[in-house]
């Protein structure tokens, strides 16, 4: 018998995964996890029956939340992440020459989940700059500051995660970054999404100087083709120095992915437009 998972990708789309093993699912305090193997998509973490990453398409979403940010900053030493629990967004970071990193993760059972599981997402919290707290991110922003970069890489924006999307929190982001941060948060995608994105990215912008959406295209997410919204605070993310972005090791980001992921087509810019 085939065992298929299903997300709902809006009201009237769904995605489907076939199971070839199921590993793990458990109930935490916070949500629902599991984790089974696809034959094409490799291992699947879901939360709340939401695909939140593949072992085939997560260096997708994991660079592009990451090194967009760093190399915009140029020199970030500390950064904090948000959410992020299976760690692929710190084994990025790590790439930097950083001082510190931050992981705020509501749910210890993902970072345990992550590190049975998903060794190639897990590395980096045995690296010595890597300190990771069990606390809400919301509540976390509000007592920490000294960061260079602020990254949000939360689930969508229901249930417990929606407070992660709303101005009070951007506005306590805003004021936990040094004054060149910079902070970038995943904003879902422009098919079902788009007055959600109209939403964040206004209040951002009401906080930040610059603000910039980006895209990438995540083959296990709804529709596809996906946002993140970038606000910094003294650093234009479209004047850098392109040229100056050094080599890394990486699948899917580069120099010209960079310069050219926040070119927006008309559809995107109207869905955001007043
Ligand atoms: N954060 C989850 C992105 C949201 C995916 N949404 C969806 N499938 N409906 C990514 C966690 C990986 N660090």
């Amino acid at each position: 018998m085939e065992l298929w998972f299903s997300e709902y990708q809006s009201k009237n789309v769904k995605f489907s995964l076939r199971i070839k093993n199921m590993l793990y699912s458990i109930k935490t305090p916070y949500q629902s996890l599991s984790v089974f193997e696809n034959e094409d998509m490799g291992m699947v973490m879901t939360l709340d029956d939401v695909v939140q990453l593949t072992t085939k398409d997560e260096f997708i979403y994991h660079e592009m939340i990451s090194h967009v940010p760093l190399f915009t900053h140029k020199s970030p030493k500390k950064v904090l992440v948000i959410g992020g629990g299976d760690g692929g967004t710190v084994r990025e970071i790590l790439k930097h020459p950083v001082k510190e990193v931050h992981l705020v993760e509501i749910d210890e059972q993902v970072v345990e989940a992550s590190k049975k599981f998903f060794p190639t997402l897990s590395s980096g919290f045995s690296d010595p700059r890597t300190k990771i707290f069990f606390e809400d991110g919301i509540e976390f922003v509000k007592m920490n500051a000294g960061y260079d970069v602020i990254i949000i890489d939360s689930t969508d924006p229901l249930g417990p995660a929606v407070g992660l999307f709303s101005k009070d929190f951007y506005e306590n982001v805003f004021n936990a970054l040094n004054e060149d941060g910079i902070m970038v948060a995943q904003t879902e995608s422009p098919f079902f999404y788009g007055e959600f994105l109209k939403r964040v990215s206004s209040d951002i912008s009401s906080l930040f100087k610059y603000t910039s959406i980006y895209t990438a295209v995540i083959p296990t997410y709804p529709g596809a083709y996906w946002t993140f919204t970038l606000g910094s605070k003294t650093i234009e993310p479209a004047s850098i120095d392109f040229e100056a972005i050094p080599g890394i090791d990486t699948k899917y980001y580069s120099r010209e992915i960079h310069k050219g992921c926040f070119a927006l087509p008309p559809f995107v810019k109207k869905a955001i437009s007043n």
